[in-house]
């Protein structure tokens, strides 16, 4: 036995492995079940009672070595590995992994500026904290006018003769740009806006907006209709119709509201429609002279149509969304719904 051991011994000592493969060989035939080591363990109990204290302890270093042995073995193995890089095997599949989710306020903005851009219109911003005369007084609103009050803008400071508040609409960066760019001139506005309203399912203090403004000479109603048509085609399909309502705007005239054909029930009547056929889509109409002449641009020469529409109205339309206030909430319940993943 003695001779065993020391045999085993040596053959620890001078043991080399190239493979973890390798190495688990050397441990099965040392320290498996039928391995030489645990074989020596069984014949131990044949070993003489006065022998047992020596053979043991004997068997004991054995066993040790051979264990620290493969461990060191492992480690080196796994170190030299990791420098060469080889321990990854390139082709074991990915852990999939969330990229988290684009909101969908996000979504659809991209949507929209897309389109247009396709058509020729730049994107264009402006700052959110505004004076009176670029959300206001240069878009013909009457002094009088319920926007201005308190009730329904967010006032910073007023008091004074030019209010610095914030910006109800993005327009106030289309007067930026009537007031800089040279002519003619393409564009759409995305960005925040702001209003005093009670919290609601179909109202926020915040939203998002998309106007668009395009100044020329001899820019007509008939383009406006056409550039609406060919969006709203691009939009909500190539089989959507539209319809204009005549309506008010201080800073157009005329004006209108365009509905688009329900994309539900094609025009027969839903819910979601309220049975009309029809959803309220956006606003435009021609600017007003007034607005092209405060922003120093000859009326006489020039025209132009101007439209907007809000973010989360045409989103709601897109997903059936019945609450606005999802989109303001970040509840990742609602977020997850327009997560992707690869
Ligand atoms: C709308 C509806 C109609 C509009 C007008 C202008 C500007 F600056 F040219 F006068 N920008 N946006 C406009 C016109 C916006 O939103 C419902």
């Amino acid at each position: 036995m003695k001779e065993k051991i020391e045999a085993l011994l040596a053959e620890i000592e001078s043991l080399s492995c190239k493979t973890q493969q390798d190495i688990e060989n050397a441990r099965v035939r040392l320290l498996g079940k039928k391995g030489s080591i645990t074989a020596l363990f069984d014949e131990f109990r044949t070993v003489p009672p006065e022998m047992k204290r020596e053979f043991g302890q004997k068997l004991n270093q054995l066993k040790n070595a051979a264990a620290e042995k493969i461990a060191a073995l492992r480690e080196s193995l796994e170190e030299s590995s990791a420098a060469s890089g080889s321990s990854f095997d390139l082709t074991m599949p990915g852990e999939p992994f969330s990229l988290g989710s684009r909101h969908p306020v996000s979504i659809v903005r991209e949507e929209i500026i897309g389109i247009f851009r396709k058509f020729g219109y730049d994107v264009a911003e402006g700052p959110e904290i505004e004076d009176d005369w670029h959300v206001f007084e240069a878009l013909n609103f009457p002094p009088e006018h319920p926007a201005r009050d308190m009730q329904d803008t967010f006032f910073i400071s007023s008091g004074h003769k030019d209010p610095i508040l914030l910006r109800t609409h993005t327009s106030s960066v289309q007067v930026r740009a009537m007031e800089t760019l040279p002519l003619p001139i393409r564009i759409i506005c995305p960005g925040r806006v702001f209003r005093n309203e009670a919290i609601s399912a179909r109202a926020h203090c915040i939203f998002h907006q998309v106007e668009g403004l395009y100044i020329d000479e001899h820019v007509t109603f008939a383009d406006l209709k056409q550039a609406i048509l060919l969006f709203v085609r691009e939009m909500f399909g190539a089989d959507a119709q539209i319809r204009m309502r005549p309506s008010y705007f201080p800073f157009t005239e005329p004006s209108a509201e365009v509905d688009v054909s329900c994309n539900i029930c094609h025009g027969k009547g839903c819910n979601i429609c309220k049975g009309t056929g029809w959803l309220e889509i956006l606003g435009c109409g021609m600017v007003d002279p007034n607005v092209l002449e405060a922003s120093g641009i000859d009326s006489r020469k020039y025209s132009g149509f101007a439209f907007g529409m809000g973010i989360e109205r045409i989103a709601m339309l897109k997903w059936q969304v019945k609450d606005l206030r999802n989109y303001f909430e970040n509840d990742l319940r609602f977020l997850k719904e327009f997560e992707t993943s690869i």
